[in-house]
């Protein structure tokens, strides 16, 4: 291993433009003859468009175009589509109304585009925005799953009877109806999961540049995934064929999910670029984000967990109402299915699991896959219900868990999931030593003496990403595979590109990938540059979520690189006369086993390009591609554990203690990977304890800025105590398993466990704010 490669805590390479003010983002992008987008949007959560006037607006200075959702309709732009299929257990596909890009007819949500205002400024285009003079009519609105389910709730989509999208369900009900009925112990709970807004640092922004010339598009854009961009503009909306739009998504300052989507707005500014023939720019204000950014979360459950008279798990039985908000986002539909109900088993034997889940409409901003989507709320409610059985039963949590842990692997679920390899014991061990369980009474009592609360809160984890095999996803309605390419360009002086098909948004990918190629052919990392996010370098990728890039894009790397060291060999073993199986390559040199025969890299690789003198036959230059289909999910899993302190006065609760003991399998730079989890421990952290946004009953979004939605601060937080225990991913080549969301999955319930146990009272939601803690401690109704 060079001091490079692989396991080796390398500073990350892209910080420096980062911190010094030097990246290239989408709203940097400036163009000849530029002008700014700014879209009217309903100030109602439910409403008929019953007309828009825009002469006024037509009419100032620098206005150069006004256009609506039923000029949208005109040019037969198609309307955004949801990308996984989901069938209700009557074997019924789910139903989904219309999601146009502008409103031509109705608006569901506040925030909903109904017309654009194109002009010379972005100031000119805001003005003129205001002097739009939309007339609605307004409708009933529905914010909630129940108020959309009352018998009297309006009706959002005339195709979703009810306001219900499906109704699904994994697992045996009969085997889970006979382990209930055999049960000695039952313990219920009902469990929300509260709705969040993601909140990367950089908003959304979108250029789109028309090129009459050459009758082609480019769009710039905030994305995780420009390929999958192009696929669906394509595809789906009619925006121009794939060899005529162009995507780049330069540096992106963070998405979580929430720059999957290919939104309205990239959308519009694409076919309104070529309708004005000027390139176009929209870049979204935070208030805009709050509205529009598809949200997460936002469950309602009702579990239940069946236990034998040994406090072993029989059953658990789960009922689950997501909502959706107003429309289907691209893979909201997967969400509260095949990322959430597949991961019930948690890291517990649990003979029999039946689950259904009911997707609902409400007015309400579209919510789709945040940091962790699904697993979060799997692990909130399995975590939160272990930790109340083992109160129920005067039993230890840490004993109950252990009773119920899955030891032996590969080990089937009963909701679709194989877990490849995993070792919970272990990392249960490794956070009780460094929480030191042992000496936590002592701890409570002197908390007590300075008159503060303080409790133990325990949350198991497992979460399945490096999503996933394309056969299986296909089988389950997804409507793209999910493999990745490479390509590794080996330039002729020994200089290396590497083309991926995943994105960094804040990862660190051309660190770690860079890191990759250094420890094959312990060349430096500077030596090294990642080409990722535009279309036209990258052939295809299937981009970055599910913490699929290190355990699905590298792996497509280490396939792509395996060939160009093949022929790299063959090259240097001609050149030096040796046997090809003879050549070790080490600290950038190939060199000849038992002798002191040895050739720099930049030679073999020149050698490449001469073609002067190379093996009869071979191809002259040296660059390879590949393409690489995960053969399962990987199953990342640890213990977290959480202490807090409590004061009774104000309700506070302060995180004094928090570890966590992660296996993430081989760990490619573990600085990088210690990094992921600060940043998904301060996520769920900040879900169990400060964010949440709150809807009034007619459909304003409450908590639509910084004011009202409280983000994280980093003296919120303590300093994390993060530990690793390893068993490696048999999956993949590199033995990876992704570490991008497991901060963010496995936290909330060990705060809410850690709360719960200080107050000696169950019943807490999330956030669990200083006013719910001191109403709960003093016994009054919360204040939501
Ligand atoms: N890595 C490693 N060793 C491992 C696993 C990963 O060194 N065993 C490294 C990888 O090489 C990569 C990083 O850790 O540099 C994260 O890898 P991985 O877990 O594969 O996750 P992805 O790169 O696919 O990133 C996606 C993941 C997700 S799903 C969300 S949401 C999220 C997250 O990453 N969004 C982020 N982390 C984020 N971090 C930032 N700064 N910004 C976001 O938007």
């Amino acid at each position: 291993m060079g001091m490079e490669g692989i396991g080796q805590r390398v500073v990350r390479k892209e910080d420096k433009r980062f911190i010094t003010g030097k990246g290239k983002y989408t709203d940097d992008v400036k163009l000849v003859g530029m002008t700014h987008a700014h879209f009217v949007r309903s100030p109602h959560a439910h409403a008929k468009v019953v007309s828009i006037d825009s002469a006024a607006a037509l009419a100032m200075p620098g206005v150069i175009a006004v256009l609506t959702g039923a000029e949208l309709v005109a040019d037969r732009i198609g309307n955004l589509i949801c990308g996984w299929m989901v069938h209700s257990k009557d074997g019924s596909p789910m139903k989904m109304g219309a999601y146009p890009a502008m409103a031509p007819e109705t608006v569901r949500y506040v925030g909903q585009a109904v017309a654009v205002v194109i002009a010379e400024t972005k100031n000119q285009a805001r003005d003129a925005a205001e002097a739009v003079t939309v007339e609605y009519e307004e409708l009933p609105a529905a914010t909630t799953v129940a108020a959309a389910l009352a018998s009297d709730a309006p009706q959002l989509h005339p195709e979703a009877p009810g306001n219900r999208v499906y109704e699904w369900s994994i697992g045996d009900k009969a085997a889970t109806e006979t382990a209930f009925s055999g049960a000695a112990h039952v313990v219920s709970m009902d469990i929300t999961n509260n709705r969040l807004v993601p909140n990367p640092m950089e908003p959304r922004s979108a250029v789109a540049n028309y090129d009459s010339g050459d009758d082609a598009l480019t769009l710039w854009t905030t994305s995780q995934n420009p390929h999958v961009a192009r696929l669906v503009l394509s595809a789906f909306y009619n925006i121009a064929p794939e060899h005529k739009l162009r995507v780049i998504a330069p540096d992106v300052g963070g998405g979580f999910g929430s720059k999957i989507y290919i939104y309205p707005e990239e959308i519009v500014c694409l076919w309104a670029s070529r309708k004005v023939n000027r390139p176009i720019k929209w870049t979204s204000d935070r208030t805009e984000a709050f509205l529009t950014d598809a949200h997460g979360r936002d469950h309602v459950s009702k579990a239940e967990m069946a236990f034998d008279a040994d406090h072993k798990i029989l059953g658990l039985r789960v009922h689950t109402y997501a909502n959706f908000g107003a429309y289907m986002s691209l893979f909201s539909s997967s969400v509260p299915t095949y990322l959430y109900a597949t991961l019930l088993s948690g890291q517990y034997v649990i003979p029999a699991i039946y689950a259904e889940v009911d997707g609902v409409y409400t007015n309400t901003v579209p919510v789709d896959a945040y940091r962790g989507a699904g697993r979060p709320e799997a692990t909130y409610l399995l975590e939160r219900m272990m930790e109340t059985a083992a109160r129920q039963f005067g039993l230890d949590p840490v004993d109950l868990r252990r009773k119920n842990f899955i030891t032996s692997f590969p080990y089937q679920t009963p909701v679709i999931m194989t877990y490849d390899a995993g070792d919970y014991n272990a990392s249960l061990d490794a956070a009780l030593k460094a929480i030191d369980y042992a000496g936590f009474p002592a701890r409570k009592a002197a908390a007590a003496a300075r008159g503060k609360l303080r409790g133990i809160g325990f949350s198991c984890y497992i979460e399945a990403c490096g999503i996933a095999p394309s056969k299986a996803v296909g089988s389950l309605g997804a409507g793209v595979g999910l493999w990745e390419s490479a390509e590794v360009r080996v330039n002729p002086v020994g200089t290396v590109e590497v083309l991926t098909g995943s994105h960094s948004h804040g990862q660190g990918h051309e660190t770690t990938f860079a890191q990759l190629i250094s420890e094959r052919l312990g060349i430096g990392i500077d030596q090294v540059s990642i080409v990722h996010g535009d279309t036209d370098k990258v052939q295809f990728g299937m981009g970055t979520y599910g913490s699929r890039s290190g355990a699905v894009g590298m792996s497509a790397i280490v396939k792509a690189m395996d060939k160009v060291e093949a022929k790299a060999r063959k090259i240097a073993a001609h050149l030096m006369e040796a046997a090809e199986g003879d050549i070790v390559i080490e600290g950038g040199e190939f060199k000849v086993a038992g002798t002191d025969k040895k050739m720099p890299f930049a030679l073999v690789a020149l050698a490449a390009y001469t073609g002067h003198n190379l093996p009869d036959g071979m191809e002259p230059g040296l660059k390879e591609g590949a393409f690489y289909d995960p053969t399962n999910f990987t199953f990342p899993a640890g213990t977290y554990v959480c202490e807090v302190e409590i004061d009774a006065d104000t309700g506070k609760t302060e995180v004094v203690n928090f570890v966590a003991a992660d296996d993430f399998g081989r760990m490619i730079n573990p600085m990088i990977v210690e990094g992921q989890v600060h940043g998904g421990l301060a996520q769920g952290i900040g879900q169990a304890l400060l964010e949440g946004t709150v809807y009034s009953d007619d459909g304003q979004l409450m908590t639509a800025s910084y004011m009202d939605y409280c983000m994280p601060r980093a003296d919120d937080l303590p300093s994390f105590d993060l530990h690793h225990t390893t068993t490696l991913c048999p999956g993949n080549p590199l033995g990876i398993k992704g570490c991008g969301e497991a901060g963010a999955i496995g936290s909330p319930p060990a705060v809410i466990n850690a709360i719960t146990d200080a107050i000696g009272h169950n019943d807490m939601s999330m956030p669990a704010t200083p006013a719910k803690v001191w109403a709960a401690i003093h016994g009054r109704a919360a204040a939501e």
